[in-house]
């Protein structure tokens, strides 16, 4: 399989894990996402929307990262990534669903650059904007972990869920962008319990070969 990624993308991190996860071999194409490589003509025919990660397999083409993760998932059911009940899979979904659909769309390269080329925003109202959108979904996120009994060492149960592969990366690039994560005690738990998973540590930005040597510290 061929994924075309980057290595700070949250989308591209959450299909690292999974195919590590699954042991699927796979070979990544890095899409320079500052520089604007995702707008060029021959990735354009991949993906439409300009965006990754795309997961290509033989001849299909898979884009949007929760659709790729349902289909991996689908393909390769072993380790499982969904409950086995339906009340599980639903929460599974919901809670991967308030970084995938309601905190992450409000934060990538596009928005960013609309806010400030088209808007005439400062990168400091830029700054506040992140910082609003990705605390109120971590906040959201933090509060239904810590209420619900379904929660064990990972976001749902004691196995790693696809919860788990979009809180990391959301909760990793809060890091990033350096917002305090002092007040999601219970995510940061999950993410260094994560992180001691060798498919989830190699899957981090830091791991990837395209990650800049610059920021290495
Ligand atoms: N909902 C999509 C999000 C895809 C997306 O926006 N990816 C970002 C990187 S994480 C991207 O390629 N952005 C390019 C841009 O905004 O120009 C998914 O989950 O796959």
């Amino acid at each position: 399989m061929e994924l075309y990624g980057y290595w700070r993308s949250l989308a591209a991190f959450r299909v690292r894990i999974a195919l590590n996860l699954k042991e699927i071999p796979f070979e990544v194409t890095s899409m320079d996402l500052i520089e604007g490589q995702q707008f060029n003509d021959d990735y354009r025919k991949i993906n439409p929307q300009m965006v990754v990660p795309t997961l290509v397999d033989n001849e299909t083409v898979l884009t949007q990262s929760l659709a790729i993760l349902e289909y991996i998932e689908e393909a390769y059911p072993s380790p499982a990534l969904l409950p086995k009940d339906k009340l599980g899979r639903a929460r599974v979904r919901s809670i991967s669903l308030i970084s995938v659909a309601d905190t992450h769309p409000l934060v990538v390269p596009r928005v960013r650059k609309y806010i400030v080329e088209e808007m005439g925003h400062t990168e400091e109202e830029l700054s506040a904007w992140i910082k609003n959108w990705v605390t109120k979904g971590l906040t959201a996120i933090e509060e239904i972990l810590n209420k619900d009994r379904e929660t064990g060492i990972y976001c749902h149960g004691d196995n790693i869920t696809m919860a788990d592969l979009c809180v990391v990366p959301q909760f990793g690039a809060a890091k990033l962008f350096e917002i305090d994560t002092s007040a999601f005690p219970t995510i940061s738990r999950i993410f260094e319990e994560c992180m001691t998973v060798p498919a989830v540590f190699n899957a981090r930005p830091q791991a990837q070969p395209d990650f800049p040597k610059e920021m290495d510290k």
